[in-house]
């Protein structure tokens, strides 16, 4: 039998004194137990393999890692991403792209989310992503959207991905573009991409996307909800959203005169009649018969070879609209140019010199620092 009054639990000290010394300084031990070359836990570094064959292998954390490496602005960043992207290109295009924009409020999030789930549970596995160019860098906007698209979140089918914070519509546009990619490579068949409809967003979505999607809601008649001008022209599909309840007749009704609408307007896709249609995101109504009109638009503009088409000149315009900021950027970045600039700009409005004469002096001031400075190759890194 043991002996309770001389064998001690085990976490009683050996010498008691310590401990009545410990409690009568009553200081915080913790203090100087800091370790001042404390450093928190780095990421492991991912090597360009490791990030080629986790994407290949639809690993959702590698698949954010690539992307955050896509996004950042860091050159020896860029020249990685571009190298993994490299790799990863051959097994990109697959998938359906669909754009969907419309006024906040609108229904997009919670449509995307009836949609996705919808999809998800017949087989297809889907990327969420969004271009909110005003988005700041706390993310804030997809913190809405999280709660919003809460089940389709929370699916092993579906990845979600907020829009990239920051930075001029052009450099979103890149790195949605390549995110896209990415997630096309991870085996997403299916990529949703919302957009707040600020700027020229709707434009950018439009150039990535094979079908663009207007969500709208009902009063089409009265005041177009602050649609702008234009952005009907953009659409293959017009969706009328909150066709439910006491609402459903308005919908109805809106539907006409948005279809009265479209007949003056040029299709945005050749061959394919944009039409209106109801949808309720939360009764998950309307929503079937939307992915059947997607189906027959891929199959009417495959065969026609619109679709080819499209994604082609999509692949160019994409290449010359990169030269151009890249150019813009690197003319009016450069020391020389920015530092001629005031006394040029003060001739020319003095009638010194006209503007093209400016123009070849700027651009043979430029050529000439180019051909003297060191060159800097933005895709090794250097
Ligand atoms: N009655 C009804 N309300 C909806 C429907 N779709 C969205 N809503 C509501 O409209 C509001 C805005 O939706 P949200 O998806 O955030 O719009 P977004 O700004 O276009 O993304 C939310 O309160 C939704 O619950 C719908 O089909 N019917
Ligand atoms: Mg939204």
């Amino acid at each position: 039998m043991a002996n309770y009054t001389t064998t001690k639990p085990d976490w009683a000290v050996s010498n008691s004194s310590a401990v009545m010394s410990g409690i009568e300084g009553i200081k915080d031990t913790t203090v100087g137990n800091i370790n001042p070359n404390f450093k928190p836990a780095r990421r492991m570094i991912l090597t360009e393999d490791d990030l080629v064959d986790g994407v290949i292998k639809g690993d959702r954390m590698i698949l954010s890692r690539a992307i955050t490496l896509i996004e950042s602005n860091s050159p020896k960043h860029f020249a990685k991403a571009q190298r993994v992207l490299q790799r990863l290109l051959p097994r990109t295009g697959k998938a359906l792209r669909i754009g969907i924009t419309g006024v906040p409020g609108a229904g997009k999030s919670t449509m995307i989310e009836a949609f996705g789930n919808m999809l998800c549970d017949n087989g297809h596995k889907i990327a969420v992503l969004t271009i909110d160019p005003t988005s700041s860098v706390t993310h804030g906007s997809i913190l809405g959207d999280k709660t919003r698209m809460g089940t389709l979140s929370r699916r092993p089918e579906a990845f979600i991905r907020p829009s990239p914070a920051g930075g001029t519509l052009g450099g979103v546009a890149r790195k949605s573009r390549e995110t896209m990619l990415m997630c096309e490579a991870a085996g997403y068949d299916v990529i949703l991409i919302e957009t707040v409809g600020v700027g020229q967003s709707e434009t950018t979505v439009r150039s990535m996307v094979d079908f663009f999607m207007l969500v709208v809601l009902t009063g089409a008649g009265d005041d177009l909800q602050g649609i702008k001008k234009g952005v009907m022209e953009l659409a293959d599909a017009i969706v009328i959203n909150k066709a439910d309840g006491d609402n459903l007749v308005r919908a109805k009704v809106a539907r006409g005169e948005y279809e009265r609408m479209l007949e003056f307007i040029r299709p945005a896709t050749e061959g394919w009649p944009t039409h209106a249609y109801l949808a309720s995101a939360v009764e998950k109504t309307g929503l079937p018969e939307l992915w059947e009109v997607i189906q027959v638009f891929k199959k009417l503009t495959t065969e026609s070879g619109v679709f080819q088409k499209r994604r082609d000149s999509q692949l160019l315009d994409w290449m010359y609209a990169m030269i151009d900021e890249h150019l813009h950027s690197l003319f009016f970045g450069d020391a020389v140019i920015t530092g001629r600039m005031p006394e040029i700009k003060h001739a020319v409005l003095n009638g010194v010199i006209s503007p093209t004469q400016a123009v070849a002096e700027l651009v043979k001031m430029f050529d000439v620092r180019r051909a003297a400075e060191k060159k800097v190759d933005l895709f090794s890194g250097q």
